[in-house]
């Protein structure tokens, strides 16, 4: 499989995902329709998928703009809100393109129809991808505009944390700079987090993605993957996953991000 990234607007990140041996392809969140159209034609892919992570507007709102360029797409989507969705989602829903399966996973807390989509090449050939919206970034996780702290210890600890260690993460947006400031503010003794900050800040200097990364490396400096350690629990004073990853949100909502 092959994973173009496409940034988008001021932080965001659509993704074209094609199979190499068919050539058909699928775009997470096209929010700037021309600039897929082109990647499409740059790689010789054969659209005919729209895989839609939820409905807020720097995801879903190219939708329809693609679908009139490129008639006959299918969209999916978990939301009746995704503008343009032909096909709704439920959890573990698979979508076959070309050798790759896709396979849905329903992560409510972001907003309460949010997808991630769980790719595996045939027999296991190469290391899987997830592409986790606005609920998993590199280093944090998105704001609970419509769930729990319950909903999003089951994204990111049961759902996404029981996928292989090797899985590439490919997030909604860049904020892994910012994200790993907080990090450091948390766990002010991990050295994998300082590490981390200073590759970011070289990548993005250069005007690279610091994405992706895998779900091995995020258990390692991602303060909402590190919920059960007790240097994070202490950090918030509680004692429970659900209770720090809801102390750590309320923390983040309001930290004033050091600007080095
Ligand atoms: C930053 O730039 O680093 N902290 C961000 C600020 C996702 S976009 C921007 C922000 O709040 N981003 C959202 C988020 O979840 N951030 C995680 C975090 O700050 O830790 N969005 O564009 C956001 O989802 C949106 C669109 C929100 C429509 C509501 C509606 Br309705
Ligand atoms: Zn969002």
């Amino acid at each position: 499989m092959k994973v173009v990234l496409l940034p988008a607007l001021t932080d965001n990140y659509m993704y074209l995902l094609i199979d190499a041996d068919s050539g058909e392809a699928a775009v997470v969140d096209p929010v700037e329709p021309a600039k897929v159209v082109e990647a499409v034609r740059k790689h010789g892919a054969r659209l005919t998928t729209v895989l839609t992570t939820h409905h807020h507007w720097d995801h879903a709102s190219g939708n329809g703009k693609l679908l009139k360029l490129m008639p006959g797409l299918e969209v999916y989507g978990g939301d009746d809100r995704v503008d343009a969705i032909t096909q709704k989602v439920s959890h573990s829903d698979t979508i076959q393109l070309g050798s790759l399966t896709i396979r849905c996973l329903f992560t409510p807390c972001h907003t309460t129809g949010h997808i991630c989509y769980y790719v595996t090449k045939e027999n296991g050939a190469e290391p899987p991808a997830v592409f986790t919206g606005d609920t998993l970034f590199v280093a944090g996780c998105g704001k609970f505009f419509e769930g729990t702290a319950e909903q999003m210890c089951r994204a990111l600890i049961d759902i996404l944390g029981s996928l292989p260690p090797e899985t590439r993460v490919f997030c909604g947006h860049e904020y892994t700079v910012s994200n790993l400031k907080f990090a450091r503010h948390v766990e002010p003794d991990n050295d994998v987090i300082k590490k981390k900050l200073a590759w970011a800040k070289d990548k993005r200097s250069n005007g690279e993605p610091s994405v992706p990364s895998t779900l091995a490396d995020e258990l390692t400096f991602n303060p909402f993957m590190r919920i059960r350690e007790k240097s994070v629990q202490k950090h918030v004073h509680q004692s429970t996953p659900v209770e720090t990853m809801g102390s750590l949100r309320k923390e983040k909502d309001g930290f004033k991000v050091p600007k080095e």
